[in-house]
């Protein structure tokens, strides 16, 4: 009976052991801008963690979907930092990030903050995407049409071909 009680003893230990690893996936501890926080138009988002994290993403999303943040985050020991592109028009925003923690787990999460007071005029989104998607029509636009051009010229290649050989054998014959 004694020696049972040991054996659970034991196990019950060492399931404790195991389970804590487990549960020590890392957690967001602050944010500039904070959760639900009404700010000036910040110039970056910066994330601090309860451990070191790695491989970092941040995505700055606002109302009308558009992306603003600017280029890639970086991660320095607990501490992610996301730059922004320009100046943040009045409106609210979305933060949506995610890390690999230390024991290499990835652990994800979003919050949103609001701007107010900003000068940037309330544009909904950079129009840049429109005129590259103009331009990549056009090109597979021209590049089908040389492709037609192509195969036209190898039509006409082989009907002269054909032409010239029935020519060649009729002779012969
Ligand atoms: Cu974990």
């Amino acid at each position: 009976m004694r020696r049972l009680a040991v054996i659970f003893v034991t196990m019950g230990t060492a399931l404790a052991l195991t389970a804590a690893p487990a549960s020590a996936h890392t957690t967001l501890t602050s944010a500039s801008p904070a959760k639900d926080a009404t700010v000036k138009a910040p110039s970056e988002i910066v994330l601090t963690y309860a451990d070191p994290v790695r491989l970092p993403r941040v995505v700055v999303t606002d109302a009308s979907g558009a992306q603003r943040q600017a280029g890639a985050a970086r991660a320095v020991d607990n501490k992610v930092t996301q730059p922004i592109h320009g100046t943040l028009p009045n409106g609210e925003y979305t933060v949506g990030w995610r890390v690999v923690a230390s024991d290499g787990h990835p652990v994800e999460g979003t919050y949103t903050f609001t701007v107010s007071g900003s000068r940037a005029a309330a544009q909904p989104a950079p129009s840049a995407p429109s005129p590259t998607t103009t331009t990549s029509t056009q090109d597979s636009g021209d590049s089908s049409g040389w492709l037609w051009i192509g195969l036209l010229a190898l039509a006409i290649a082989a009907a002269t071909g054909t032409t010239t050989w029935l020519r060649r054998s009729r002779s012969k014959g």
